[in-house]
């Protein structure tokens, strides 16, 4: 899978993701990651990316021409007919999750936009974007974070990327579940014990210790997610156990 990113700031994105998964999948040739500058694509001489919103109000706005000179460049290295998906990221975009994170991870290749200032010219966004996403309820400086997030989420569920072992945590989520508590050595820490349970060797019982955690933690941290929670019979006895004792209180 290939991501192409249009930012003001490139070494931002390459330097922040070529790193622990993402460096490895992008060493291997899985992923590739090309940051390009939208400044590069100016045409005058002081190399102005924005200007004065028409019709007054703070700040400045980014010009339509450069973010289209950078895209145009960006489909001619590709050379292929069909166009990409192009991901606007906005705080008032639709709200990014793991279900959006896996559908991205389908696309051959993906580009982003990334804003500054006040935004962007709508007309540049009328002519390219396909995807207006937000990563969150909360105002960020500019899209080069988002698409970092993005670019990381979506790339965890391309094949090959993530080792069996890694999938994991992932797989806990999708299922609605948070992860259980960890703990590695040593073994008592600070006055504080490894439960007993996972020191004991009997995987079932360590299994169905770690279900009961996570279906605790939901509950206390995001009780709106149990519904769609996928559990086994005696995990499913639990959590009823749980729900009664709190309509008891
Ligand atoms: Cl995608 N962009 C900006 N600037 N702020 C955000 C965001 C995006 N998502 C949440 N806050």
């Amino acid at each position: 899978m290939n991501f192409y990113v249009m930012t003001l700031f490139p070494e931002m994105i390459t330097e922040g993701l070529h790193t622990s998964i993402l460096g490895r999948a992008m060493d291997a040739g899985i992923i590739s990651l090309e940051a390009v500058n939208i400044r590069d694509y100016t045409l005058d001489k002081h190399r102005h990316v924005d200007d004065y919103p028409y019709g007054g109000g703070a700040g400045m706005v980014m010009a339509a021409e450069p973010i289209a000179r950078c895209y145009e460049d960006i489909l001619a290295k590709r050379g292929e007919a069909k166009k990409p998906r192009v991901v606007y990221l906005t705080p008032w975009g639709r709200v990014f999750n793991q279900n959006m994170a896996k559908e991205l991870a389908q696309e051959e290749d993906l580009v982003f936009l990334c804003g500054h200032y006040e935004g962007v010219d709508e007309r540049i966004l009328d002519e390219i974007v396909t995807d207006y996403v937000s990563i969150g309820d909360y105002v960020l400086s500019g899209g080069e974070l988002p698409a970092m997030v993005m670019i990381d989420a979506i790339s965890r569920m391309v094949p090959g990327v993530l080792t069996n072992e890694e999938s994991g945590t992932t797989e806990s989520f999708e299922n609605s579940l948070l992860e259980y508590p960890q703990y590695t050595r040593p073994e008592v820490w600070n006055g504080a014990s490894v439960p007993e349970v996972l020191l004991s060797g009997n995987h079932a019982k360590i299994a169905e210790w770690r279900t009961e955690r996570s279906i605790d933690r939901t509950l206390m941290f995001r009780p709106e997610l149990i519904k769609d929670a996928v559990l086994d019979k005696k995990a499913a006895k639990y959590l009823r156990a749980k729900q009664q004792e709190k309509t008891e209180e």
